[in-house]
């Protein structure tokens, strides 16, 4: 790492798998084990991992140390050995603040006590995710089609007096057996009033003809996510406040999408988005930012908001995800993720947005 020796640090550690993904090209959740990578002003790099996965590990990384530890050992003994014996002792270290938890790192300052464990890699790992590499994009697009074909099942699926779950579970099982294995995050299918809350729970809710149904969801494909909302309106016959949020929400994403430039700041995309909602009186209704980050995680570094003055910047992958939320009433959100370049914003997702386009694509 470039910036080792300027901050005078000794020993750099890294814990989140993701980081440990994008360094090492080596992908593993360790849940409760120690799965650690670990970089030395001038030696050669460890990657320290549990037992069970060595020989994975061995054989995805070139030109690291690959050590492990078996569950009956302490590892933090073992990673104690292997840098006492990289000749280092009084170290400056480097940690992953936003990740390391505190019982790891008092195990840490348990094994080296002279140990400096104050700078944080976190930022650092951030910044360095902003810009995704050809490869990384080709990958997202595919996450996104996935997410696109999991939409076109929650669709084909829908009836009258089917519940949320039965959705998720229809959309999972079908996406399993098409060889995804990993959802980003739960799949959330909201019908109606439930939509309103925009971090609901799919339930025993049953759907009814002329509710919006509020798909939101995204794979893992490769180790990089996707993530796309769809508010399909199930009927054919849409209130007035259904047509009216709903075209709003719309044309606040359309704006958005249409409106994205490099060197543009995250605080004035979602203030053209925010302004839409705002300008009909429904600014209080769309109560978060307008997009986050995405890549290795479905939320990354950085927030799409109001404050946010940090210019977008290319192959940034980001989501725009206008909604509005009207308690016990409505609620309608749009979201598309895609990565930003000279000529605009390029979504990974392409299921369609009109109101009217669950009742098209079931025609189709
Ligand atoms: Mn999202």
């Amino acid at each position: 790492m470039s910036d080792m020796k300027k901050n005078n640090i000794d020993v750099a550690f890294f814990s989140d798998p993701s980081t440990i993904h994008l360094m090492t090209g080596y992908l593993s959740e360790p849940h409760e084990r120690i799965l650690a990578f670990m970089i030395f002003k001038d030696a050669t790099p460890i990657l320290f991992t549990p037992a069970l996965e060595i020989e994975d590990a061995k054989a995805t990384v070139s030109n690291i140390q690959v050590e492990s530890y078996l569950d009956t050992q302490n590892p933090w003994e073992i990673i104690q050995t292997l840098i006492i014996s990289k000749g280092i002792l009084h170290s400056n270290w480097a940690i992953e603040k936003q990740h390391l938890t505190v019982q790891k790192l008092e195990a840490l300052q348990e094994f080296f006590p002279r140990g400096c464990f104050t700078f944080d890699y976190s930022p650092f790992m951030a910044n360095l995710r902003i810009s995704k590499s050809a490869d990384e994009i080709e990958k997202m697009k595919k996450a996104g089609y996935w997410a696109d074909e999991a939409i076109k099942i929650g669709a084909l699926a829908l009836h009258a007096g089917v519940s949320e779950l039965e959705i998720v579970a229809e959309i999972e099982y079908q996406l399993k057996k098409r060889g995804i294995s990993q959802m980003s995050f739960d799949t959330m299918v909201l019908f109606g009033d439930n939509a309103a809350n925009p971090h609901g729970t799919p339930g025993e809710r049953k759907l009814k003809t002329n509710e919006f149904v509020l798909f939101d969801l995204g794979v893992v494909y490769e180790g990089y996510t996707s993530d796309v909302t769809r508010t399909l309106f199930f009927g054919d016959a849409p209130s007035e406040q259904q047509e009216k949020v709903y075209n709003l929400v719309l044309n606040a994403h359309d704006a958005a999408m249409a409106k994205a430039t490099l060197d543009m700041s995250a605080s004035n995309l979602d203030g053209i988005a925010r302004n839409i909602i705002a300008d009909q009186g429904y600014g209080t209704y769309f109560n978060h930012r307008l997009g986050h980050g995405l890549g290795q995680s479905v939320h990354e570094f950085p927030s799409i908001m109001e404050g946010n003055e940090m210019p977008l910047v290319k192959n940034m992958c980001f989501s725009i995800e206008p909604g509005i939320y009207i308690p016990n009433e409505v609620g309608v959100r749009i979201e598309d993720c895609g990565y930003l370049d000279e000529h605009g914003f390029h979504s990974f997702t392409f299921f369609p947005t009109h109101l009217t386009a669950y009742t098209d694509f079931m025609k189709s």
